[in-house]
This record gives C-alpha cells, sequence and structure tokens, in this order.
C-alpha cells in the first residue's frame, strides 16, 4: 500500500516537474531576433507577458548565468493592446552560443553573438533568386535537395491581342526565356522586376568592394563578375526580350491567362503570351537598364557591348514612353476587349509620375544630359513615400546621392533638399521607436501591415541606411538593424519570416514549387509576405484580424504567406549592407 502510495507521489512529481518545465520551456513569448547579434550591435529581446522584473542570458548549458539584466518598464502595442517588456543586454558582447531567461516563466530559443551573423542570411536570400530562375534546370550541385527540372522554356510565347501590332499581330511567336518567376506563381512581370532589379544594383552601387567575395554557389560564380550581378544578369537578359524592336515598347508581362495549379515548374505547360505594352513597363524598364549601363561598364571585358545595349534599350524605351504616356495597363479594360482573358496579378497602376522620375534620374545620371530633369517634375512635393512596386520615385533619389561625384553641376544642385528630405523621413520613422512594444521602427502604425509587409519592413531599413550615410549618424544604422530583428523574430508573430533561418520558421509558404516537390523544408532563403489584415486569400486559418498578427503559415495564404522577387531584394539588400557596414555599431 506504502509503495503504491509512494509511487504515486513520485509520479504526481514527476508529472509536476514536467509541467513546470512545460511552462518554462515557452520560447515563442520571448521574441528576439533568432539569428543572432553583433557583438559590438545592439541586443534586444521582447518579453510577451504579465509583468516581470529581470532576466538573465545562459551559457549553452542553460544553466550558467552570464549576464543579468532588468525589463523595461511594460509597454502597451497600440495595434493589439498587448503589453511587453524589453529586455536590453546590449552591454553583453562576449561571442556565443546562448539563450535568455525570465526566471520561472520560460527560455528563449538559442541564438548566437558573433561577427558576420547575418552574412549566412543574406547569402541565402541572393540565392532565393537562383531558386526562381526561369528555363533552366537547377542541379543539386548548386540547389541542394531543391534539385528540379526547367521549367517554361519561353521560346514560343505568344502575341496576345491586347499586344498585337502592325510587325508583330496577335498570335506572333517571340522568344522570351530566362528570368525569375515573379513569386509564388510562375509568370513574370516587368513592373516588379523593375523595383527588384533598382534594388538589387543599388546595393551592389551602395557597396561594391562587399560583394567582391560574396559568393553562393551558382553556376556562375567563378565567372569574374560578382554574383549578385550575375544572379541579376539571369533576370535581366529576361528583361531585355521583352522590348518589342520595332518601336521600343515593353511588355507589361509575360504571363499564362490563369494561374497554374500547385505543380513543379515543368508541369506548368499552359500556353503563355506578352500582353499590352505600358507606360509604368516603359519607364521602370528604362530606369533598370540606364543603372545597368553604370553597372556593367566596368565588366566590358566579360561582358562585351553589354552595358552599350543597356542603354540602348533604355533609350528607346524613353521615347517609347514619351509618345505613350497614356498608356496604362488596365487588366479588366483589356479583358471587356480581348481574348483570352487574362487574370493573373495586375500591377495595375493609374499614376505614372513616379515611374518618370525613377526613369528620368537614372538616365540622368548616366547620360550626364541635363534635359532630362527638365523633361519631367523630379521634386513634385515633400511627401516621400516608401518604394513599393507602384511607388518608385525614391529609388531615383537614393540614385542621385548616391552618385554625388559623377552628377553634373545642375545634379549637384538636388543634393542639399534631396538629402534634407530623406534625412528627415528617417528621422519620421525613428521617431517614438523607443516607446514601441517590440522596439522596432516596423510596426509603428497598423497602416505598415500591408500586403508584403515583409517588404515594407526591410525597405524601410533601407532608408534608414540611406540616412545612414548621408550623416554617419548610428541611429540610423541602429533602426535598420531593428528591422532586420523584426524580419528574423522580434515581431508580434514570433516567426523569423526568412525560409530556412530561425528556431520558429515558416513551413508552408505560398510558394509552388515548395508546396509541390513533396520535401518538408520549403525551399531557402525566401521572404514569407507578414502579416496583412487585408486577409484576402480568405484561408480559414487565420486566428485573429490584428494586424500585426494576421498571419498564418499555410499554403492557402498567399496574401500572408507568399513570397516575392520584389520582398527578397530588400532583404538581400538589409542583410547584405548591414553586414558590409557591421564594424560601424
Ligand atoms: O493602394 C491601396 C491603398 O490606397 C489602400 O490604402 C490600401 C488598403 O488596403 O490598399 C492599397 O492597394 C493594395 C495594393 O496591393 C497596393 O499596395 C491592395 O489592397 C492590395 O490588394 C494589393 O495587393 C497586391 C496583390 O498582388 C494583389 O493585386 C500586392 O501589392 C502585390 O504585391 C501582389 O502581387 C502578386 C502578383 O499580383 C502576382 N504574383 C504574386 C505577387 C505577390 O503576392
Ligand atoms: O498563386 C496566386 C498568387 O501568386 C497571387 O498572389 C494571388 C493573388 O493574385 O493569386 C494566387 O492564385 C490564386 C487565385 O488568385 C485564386 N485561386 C487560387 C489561386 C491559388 O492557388
Amino acid at each position: 500500500m506504502t509503495q503504491l502510495f509512494n509511487l504515486k507521489k513520485i509520479s504526481l512529481q514527476l508529472t509536476l516537474l514536467f509541467c513546470l518545465q512545460q511552462v518554462l520551456a515557452q520560447p515563442e513569448n520571448i521574441r528576439l531576433n533568432q539569428v543572432g547579434f553583433y557583438p559590438k550591435g545592439p541586443k534586444t529581446a521582447v518579453w510577451v507577458g504579465d509583468i516581470q522584473t529581470g532576466f538573465v542570458i545562459l551559457a549553452q548549458n542553460k544553466k550558467d548565468v552570464v549576464f543579468i539584466g532588468k525589463l523595461s518598464a511594460q509597454r502597451t502595442n497600440a495595434i493589439s493592446q498587448k503589453t511587453t517588456q524589453i529586455a536590453d543586454f546590449s552591454a553583453f558582447q562576449k561571442p556565443g552560443k546562448y539563450y535568455i531567461s525570465i526566471p520561472d516563466k520560460g527560455i528563449s530559443y538559442p541564438f548566437e553573438i558573433k561577427n558576420d551573423i547575418h552574412r549566412e542570411a543574406a547569402k541565402a536570400s541572393l540565392k532565393g533568386f537562383y531558386y526562381q530562375r526561369v528555363s533552366t534546370d537547377l542541379p543539386e550541385k548548386f540547389a541542394e535537395k531543391w534539385h528540379r527540372n526547367a521549367g517554361h522554356p519561353d521560346d514560343k510565347v505568344l502575341v496576345h491581342p491586347s499586344a498585337a501590332s502592325r510587325e508583330r499581330p496577335e498570335n506572333t511567336v517571340i522568344s522570351s526565356p530566362k528570368g525569375w518567376y515573379d513569386a509564388g506563381d510562375y509568370n513574370k512581370y516587368i513592373v516588379n522586376s523593375g523595383i527588384t532589379m533598382g534594388t538589387l544594383f543599388s546595393l551592389y552601387e551602395d557597396h561594391p568592394s562587399y560583394f567582391k567575395s560574396f559568393e553562393i554557389n551558382i553556376p556562375e560564380s567563378k565567372n569574374g563578375i560578382p554574383d549578385l550581378l550575375d544572379e541579376s544578369l539571369w533576370n535581366l537578359r529576361w528583361m531585355l526580350t521583352m522590348q518589342d524592336p520595332n518601336d521600343g515598347g515593353v511588355y507589361h508581362k509575360l504571363t499564362n491567362p490563369s494561374f497554374d495549379g500547385m505543380v513543379m515548374p515543368d508541369k506548368a505547360v499552359k500556353p503563355r503570351y506578352v500582353v499590352q505594352k505600358s507606360i509604368t513597363a516603359a519607364l521602370d524598364f528604362a530606369a533598370v537598364m540606364a543603372q545597368a549601363n553604370r553597372v556593367f561598364k566596368p565588366f566590358e571585358k566579360q561582358l562585351p557591348g553589354l552595358a552599350d545595349s543597356c542603354l540602348t534599350a533604355a533609350l528607346k524605351a524613353w521615347e517609347w514612353a514619351k509618345a505613350n504616356p497614356k498608356a496604362l495597363y488596365l487588366q479588366n479594360e483589356n479583358n471587356k476587349q480581348f481574348d483570352p482573358d487574362v487574370v493573373t496579378g495586375e500591377y495595375g497602376d493609374r499614376n505614372s509620375a513616379d515611374e518618370w522620375i525613377w526613369a528620368a534620374t537614372e538616365l540622368w545620371i548616366t547620360t550626364k544630359d541635363d534635359s532630362y530633369s527638365l523633361q519631367t517634375n523630379l521634386f513634385p512635393d515633400n511627401n516621400l513615400p516608401l518604394p513599393t512596386w507602384g511607388q518608385v520615385r525614391m529609388l531615383g533619389y537614393y540614385s542621385l546621392i548616391r552618385s554625388e561625384k559623377i552628377l553634373t553641376p545642375k545634379g549637384k544642385q538636388t543634393l542639399p533638399e534631396l538629402k534634407k528630405q530623406i534625412t528627415s523621413f528617417a528621422d519620421n520613422l525613428l521617431n517614438g521607436v523607443n516607446q514601441q512594444a517590440f522596439n522596432t521602427v516596423m510596426g509603428k502604425t497598423a497602416r505598415d501591415y500591408m500586403w508584403g509587409s515583409s517588404s515594407h519592413a526591410a525597405n524601410q531599413g533601407i532608408a534608414l541606411l540611406q540616412a545612414y550615410k548621408i550623416t554617419a549618424d548610428k541611429k540610423y544604422l541602429e533602426g535598420a538593424l531593428s528591422n532586420l530583428d523584426y524580419l528574423l523574430g522580434r515581431n508580434a508573430i514570433g516567426y523569423s519570416l526568412l525560409t530556412g533561418f530561425g528556431s520558429k520558421q515558416v513551413m508552408h509558404p505560398h510558394h509552388r514549387p515548395s508546396e509541390a516537390d513533396s520535401i518538408a523544408e520549403p525551399v531557402p532563403g525566401l521572404l514569407s509576405g507578414g502579416p496583412n489584415p487585408g486577409q484576402q486569400d480568405k484561408c480559414t486559418t487565420y486566428t485573429t484580424k490584428i494586424a500585426d498578427e494576421s498571419f498564418t503559415d499555410d499554403v492557402c495564404s498567399y496574401a500572408s504567406n507568399e513570397i516575392a522577387i520584389n520582398w527578397n531584394a530588400p532583404m538581400v539588400y538589409l542583410a547584405a549592407a548591414i553586414e558590409a557596414l557591421q564594424k560601424k555599431f
């Protein structure tokens, strides 16, 4: 009897102990960059829960206390009304692997402190573009277990009736291979390629020396051209084929009439079309090609004639744009007139003023011809909108500032005002961050949580890095890092949003190859779109409508969990530029 009683007692104790461990092991209540921190950089974690007083940093054995800290006063998240406390352990600088513990409450995911802590994330997010390559096999040597067959040769693409011209009537067959799949779908869109390429080229122009030894194991890795540019070339070559040589106009997109099913690229074999030439496509194309001229000029030996061809293409697109300023791409209108109907991504934009600015500034910088500054109003107002696929004005401004040394005297005159505007934009981003629930620039307003909110966080980071370049004031660099921390886990959902990184990973992005390849892990290095209360996908697995939590790691969720090239590009920028600047912390 006694024995039985004792046994029961022991088992009760064990159960209690087990429960206690369960309670203690709630890493999701401690939010932090799940990859880690620079030794000299700021280090912040966030406790989400009832009020606590202190925290400790534990060594890898989860026992030895290496740092003791106090939690901040409670902060209220203005979006969800939930409370948080900040654990600041910036003073702890010793490289190693650690955990954070809130005594009696829980232990965080592991994290590391070391130099180059974000190099792998930067490399993977650039490699993410390789995995999006169209018209080519991805062999195991480069793609590891995600190797796959080529999809979409795109060597027999039809001219859609909306794009018919005298020289290329309806159903003319053209060849338009290569490029990157836009996102979770298999179509190729010039407008979205525009901001993506502009962002990657700007990263290169801002930090050329960093990319001298930045290899990501792609077929071109040893060809004497930085991998960032080699990867971009795959898409540049496709973009060049989207220009009609007869008039310089640029087709808005290359697409199926409707989205493919969730199949591998080589199983998606519906006919593909180029559709109507548009003003936004022509101007984004002109901007990218003008910038490409500057970027590829030093590689004349490896790529003879390429830089010149890019400039010629840019000039032709610009002339076409001047002759066709009203050529908006309005998909519904086209569908009333033409068959087959096209219902894939529209990238529709009724205002091309910002595309004019971007194209004019890139052409101005490249050609040094001051007349570009007169052909459009470069400074319509002081309201700088953060870059998105439909708002590209700031890309032009960044380029002007970056090109300070090569501008004409008239170009140089724009700089004081531009620098003032970018710095004041960055000041607004920083304003009040130290009262925010997650101490990040991202999330000061619910409006930050749009479709593709992760790219918004990354683009805010880029704006802050531009202000850092102008002022050399560390607060901007730290603000940019706060958004990288956001993307890698210090956020209201507790996910690291870059596939393959962190402890709580996105596993089911809306990405056709990841869904169809029967490999458990999604293709790595892809940035999930992130919280979006719009919930336009109507998935049933969302658990809340709260803006900064409106996310579901479910393949159905193209509105919160798709991936896209224009989201990955600012991720590459943010991670790589912070790596390049890490000694400044
Ligand atoms: O412009 C309005 C703004 O005025 C308003 O305040 C705001 C409130 O919701 O909405 C804004 O419009 C949004 C628009 O994006 C511009 O940001 C729409 O709601 C939103 O539905 C729209 O989402 C776009 C989505 O396609 C649907 O068209 C995303 O930006 C865009 O990234 C996404 O792109 C898709 C491609 O079509 C197809 N390939 C995948 C890719 C990624 O999901
Ligand atoms: O997969 C498509 C995704 O890339 C787009 O962003 C999204 C919105 O345009 O549409 C997705 O396709 C869905 C379609 O719109 C409706 N039927 C289900 C498709 C997803 O499988």
